[in-house]
């Protein structure tokens, strides 16, 4: 057995109730990792669990009624209880964490992204929709403190463990691969009978609602697209979807000889995020073996972009840049909390966000973070009476 050296002392879990939240705490009890930091949205009794379990330094909770809550919960221990986005990249600057995990889900990881760069701990980063809203101002942000960002998301791990060189112009293609979702194979007319039960069965991953919503119409696949165009200082048109039913191969680079550098192991997301902790090492994980013998044989195809036109427009938004990406994570965050709230149909989604996009096409030009974010807010706003 190798000795885990390379394992840091202590890490902080924002969004820890979440699933990937959830196993950055599995990696972390396997390893006797110190977590001095749990954040989450609004669970308190998980929180409450965590916390005792854990005994970190800082709780908080975004929400401020469930913060007062796991305050009394919490009132015999001497953790600290703060609350709101103030109150998480607060205790993230106080936080003695060497890394931080961020797997906050939407665009409420935003900020916290940046304060982790800010205070220049090493960001394990799950939460995609910060690259995905403000990616050049979190990498800009990144370049200036020094701070390293290593990808969780199962395809930018993949990629970044791919990356055998530091010259981008050795690099041809990024090959993305997605599992398809769902509705792999589906027509448009048959994509309009599937209900909420059809979409939340995703085939290889297990993942929260909102994610796998976005895996079966492909949006999440859109933005795992601009994710990586960030990351890795690509442009979209460098970036192949390609459909991998079996979710073996996360992703894979081509160079400019032609040689594919792929990762492989069984779709575990405890990999991405023990890879991210103790990068450049490498350490033992409690993934099962990878059985060649057993898959026989893997499955590669195109995707539909006509059929899932989210993934269509995810190009479309990071040619136009500016505030377009922001744009259409947000009116998709309205309407698949809508279609998760079985107020519109699966197909609706591409309606709203389509039609949210097109409203917004002035957006393009917006570079400030604040521009940013009033566009996102109008996008919400705009998406939401198109609901109602
Ligand atoms: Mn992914």
């Amino acid at each position: 057995m190798k000795t885990e050296n390379y394992m840091p002392e202590c890490i902080a879990v924002l969004g820890s109730t979440g699933s990937v939240g959830t196993q950055s705490l599995d990696v972390a009890r396997r390893h006797n990792i110190n977590i001095d930091l749990l954040t989450a949205d609004k669970n308190v009794r998980q929180m409450e669990a965590q916390a005792r379990e854990f005994s970190p330094k800082f709780c908080v909770m975004a929400d401020e009624n469930a913060a007062k809550e796991l305050k009394l919960a919490l009132a015999d221990t001497s953790i600290k209880v703060l609350s709101g986005e103030s109150g998480i990249c607060e205790a993230v600057s106080r936080s003695s964490a060497v890394t931080v995990v961020n797997s906050i889900l939407g665009e409420a990881g935003l900020m916290p992204t940046l304060a982790v760069l800010d205070s220049k701990k090493r960001l394990a980063l799950s939460n995609k929709e910060s690259l995905v809203i403000a990616g050049d101002i979190v990498m800009g942000r990144a370049k200036e403190t020094g701070a390293e960002i290593i990808p969780v998301d199962s395809e930018h791990s993949a990629i970044f463990q791919s990356l055998s060189t530091s010259d981008k112009r050795e690099i041809k293609k990024i090959i993305l691969t997605a599992s398809g979702g769902p509705f792999f194979g589906r027509t448009a007319e048959e994509l309009k009978r599937v209900t909420l039960a059809d979409t939340l069965a995703h085939p290889t991953w297990k993942m929260g609602a909102k994610i796998t919503v976005d895996s079966a119409s492909l949006m999440n696949k859109g933005f795992e697209v601009i994710e990586a165009c960030h990351l890795f200082g690509v442009s979209a048109s460098q970036i192949e979807v390609t459909v991998h039913r079996e979710s073996i191969i996360h992703s894979a680079v081509e160079y400019i000889d032609n040689a594919v550098i792929a990762q492989m192991s069984v779709p575990d997301m405890r990999l991405c995020v023990q890879y991210a902790l103790t990068y450049p090492q490498r350490t033992e994980s409690p993934l099962e073996e990878l059985d060649l013998f057993s898959l026989g044989k893997l499955t590669f195809a195109r995707p539909d972009m006509q059929t899932f036109p989210l993934l269509a427009l995810a190009y479309k938004a990071i040619s136009e840049g500016g505030a377009m990406p922001a744009v259409l994570n947000a009116a998709n965050e309205i309407a698949v909390a809508a279609f998760l709230q079985e107020k519109i149909s699966f197909c609706e989604i591409f309606d709203t966000v389509g039609e949210t996009f097109e409203e917004m096409s002035y957006a393009k030009g917006y570079t400030l973070l604040s521009d940013i974010r009033d566009s996102d807010r109008e996008a919400r706003r705009i998406a939401q009476k198109k609901i109602k």
